[in-house]
């Protein structure tokens, strides 16, 4: 906790979240018109207790959720998700085709090589910051597989 308070002396308004790590967090550049951006990232817990992440925020997006994407029926679709436990030890990788932090309506636009703030929201009231680059699809894009690039980031109906 020291860590901690130690942060938010120096730096008024931020907070980092113990035990927990965020490498390569990326927001693959949408098509011009698409107000719906997807960031991706890797979450370690490196604690020893269980983490639960409940929340993200985006000051740069009307709005921010957890998403996860799902295929039925050949159908990609994708569903709001409350929380995201990682054990202790464990990451969870916010990535194409699985969890994914949904940004919606950006406040103004976004180009590659912008920096997003994200606040992911933990379950004990701690907050990562964490700042995404924007980058093109086809650097971002590399470790999918999936080839859902078309039908991604297109679904959602209000
Ligand atoms: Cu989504």
């Amino acid at each position: 906790m020291k860590r901690l308070a130690l942060a938010l002396m120096c730096l008024p308004g931020l907070a980092f979240a113990d035990g927990v790590s965020v490498e390569n967090p990326i927001i693959p550049l949408a098509p011009p018109g698409v107000a719906a951006h997807a960031a991706f990232m890797s979450i370690t817990n490196t604690g020893d207790t269980p983490r639960q992440l409940i929340g993200v925020s985006a000051p740069a997006y009307a709005m921010a959720h957890i998403h996860e994407s799902t295929e039925k029926d050949g159908v990609a679709m994708m569903s709001a998700v409350d929380l995201v436990e990682i054990g202790p030890g464990t990451t969870v990788t916010f990535e194409h085709g699985g969890l994914h932090f949904m940004l919606m309506k950006p406040k103004a636009p976004v180009s590659e090589g912008d920096m997003i703030e994200l606040s992911l929201e933990f379950a004990n009231g701690e907050v990562e910051q964490v700042t995404a680059m924007v980058m093109k699809r086809h650097k971002a894009h590399d470790h999918s597989g999936h080839g859902h690039d078309k039908h991604h980031d297109h679904k959602h109906g209000s």
